[in-house]
């Protein structure tokens, strides 16, 4: 007898009829979390048989051919503390590159696509928190200048277009221009009122680039928020084998995930949706609680175990977490966070999960990947929970020490992959008070708080510039 040759996925690449659902959803930013967050919520819902998704590539370009290679399909490893569980997942039905102007502008103009949705990271919108659009951003000085000469064009043509918001704006402009119709956007980054900061940022682009656009976006497009949650480590070549051996097919792009799924969201859409609560989203009048819920417990914590576990020389959440050191600066942050965060959410119950979820071994996820980014994140995520602990006339120790120990990595090892970098490297270079400017770059309320910036100051020089796994702080005893 001889064993079977595992074949590469594809539609047909056995007996079982997999058929594509109809493209109805529009995705841009193909990562590994999409497909394992809205991909599967849509797959798991009970008219999942009407609702496709074409989805388009963010900064990983590569993984459009490989998918195109496969028709979309995909495997999903769900990691818990005990085993694996593989499921074939069948709803990308379209695979695009996101610098694929024309195809942005084709798929944005069919009627049949009536929802938008996005990951793209939080530095992706270029916008800031209050939906202003970044200053001095020179990609999207360009893409203003090509979108308002394709605009004003007879033919759209294909606009060389390098932003996300830039290339949103090329697709509402090509529905409008086709009769589209009105559609939602939903988008699913760990923004604060994420919903609010695009439907603002998205306006004030259209203004800049066309007067008739924005009136038009005004009338058809809905922002709808949402809060997203589903630890997804990046994939790695064991997770490809692991995937062979089990299901005995060949997949080049698998993504590994945990259990546990939630989406949150509020807003309307008037031309139709996936029944995304029968797989288990929670549709609500207001984000805001649960937002606040995830942003500062989950990833206010991730953070926190970056900055303090990359520094005592850990590599993965899980063996963060399983530091003592670490562990109790988590609780302590989570004191903190809890006095401002509705005590009908259940919060023992989520925080004692959110151990547990963290504390899972067999999902790798590296602290440097969380790391990225940094100051965004400490600025959504760890920020907002001192400047609240502070104007209630609180300490924040826990925000104290991360701060100090994220402004001495950026001193001493050198600043992480972040959006953020130039103005970093601008206050290390240039200023005569850098820890005061990095703390402010993180958050200006902080600039309020003397007292704290001052501490801040003098656990970093208290940290010097020894190793840290030596020094890292312990949380003062009672
Ligand atoms: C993480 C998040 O990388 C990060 O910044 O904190 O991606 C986190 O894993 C997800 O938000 C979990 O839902």
């Amino acid at each position: 007898m001889t064993a079977s040759i595992p074949r590469t996925l594809t539609r047909g690449f056995d007996a079982s009829p997999r058929p594509a659902p109809p493209a109805r959803i529009a995705h841009f930013g193909l990562g590994s979390f999409h497909r394992a967050h809205q991909a599967w919520f849509t797959a798991h819902s009970s008219d999942a048989a009407q609702w496709g998704i074409c989805a388009f590539t963010g900064r990983s370009r590569g993984i459009a051919a490989t998918l195109q290679h496969q028709d979309g399909l995909y495997t999903l490893v769900e990691r818990s503390a005990s085993g694996d569980r593989f499921e074939l997942m069948t709803n990308l039905v379209e695979i695009h590159d996101g610098a694929d102007a024309r195809a942005v502008i084709d798929v944005l103009s069919r009627p049949d696509i009536v929802i938008i949705t996005t990951t793209v990271t939080e530095a992706g919108y270029r916008m800031d928190l209050e939906g202003g659009l970044l200053d001095g951003d020179e990609e999207l000085d360009r893409d203003i200048s090509a979108l308002r000469a394709a605009t004003l064009a007879e033919h759209l043509g294909a606009p060389a277009i390098a932003t996300v918001p830039g290339r949103l704006l090329l697709g509402l402009e090509a529905r409008r221009r086709s009769l589209g119709g009105p559609l939602s956007i939903v988008p699913c980054d760990n923004l604060p009122r994420n919903g609010w900061v695009l439907e603002r940022g998205l306006h004030q682009l259209a203004q800049l680039v066309s007067p008739s656009l924005d009136a038009w976006i005004d009338q058809n497009v809905f922002f709808a928020s949402s809060s997203v949650d589903r630890i997804t480590p990046r994939t790695t070549s064991d997770d490809l084998d692991t995937v062979t051996r089990a299901t005995g097919w060949i997949d080049a792009a698998p993504v590994v995930t945990e259990p546990f799924a939630s989406w949150v969201i509020a807003g309307e859409f008037p031309e139709g949706r996936p029944q995304w609560e029968s797989a288990g989203a929670l549709f609500v009048e207001d984000v805001g609680p649960y937002e606040r819920r995830k942003l500062w417990l989950l990833n206010g914590a991730h953070s926190l175990l970056a900055v303090l576990g990359l520094a005592a020389g850990h590599r993965t959440v899980a063996e963060a977490i399983s530091d003592s050191r670490c562990r109790e600066w988590v609780l302590a942050f989570w004191s903190s966070a809890r006095h401002h965060l509705s005590v009908e959410l259940e919060l023992d119950a989520y925080c004692h999960q959110l151990l547990e979820r963290f504390a899972n071994a067999r999902i790798s996820y590296e602290l440097e990947q969380i790391a990225t980014d940094g100051v965004m994140k400490l600025r959504t995520r760890v920020a907002p929970v001192i400047v609240a602990e502070l104007r209630a006339g609180r300490d924040c120790p826990a925000g104290a020490v991360v701060l100090s120990t994220w402004v001495r990595h950026v001193r001493v090892g050198g600043v992480l992959s972040d959006a953020e970098a130039p103005a970093v490297i601008s206050i290390l270079t240039t200023s005569a008070t850098p820890v005061a400017d990095l703390v402010e770059l993180v958050d200006p309320h902080l600039r309020e708080y003397p007292d704290f910036v001052q501490r801040v100051a003098q656990l970093v020089d208290e940290l010097g510039t020894t190793a840290i796994s030596a020094t890292l702080p312990r949380l003062p005893r009672p």
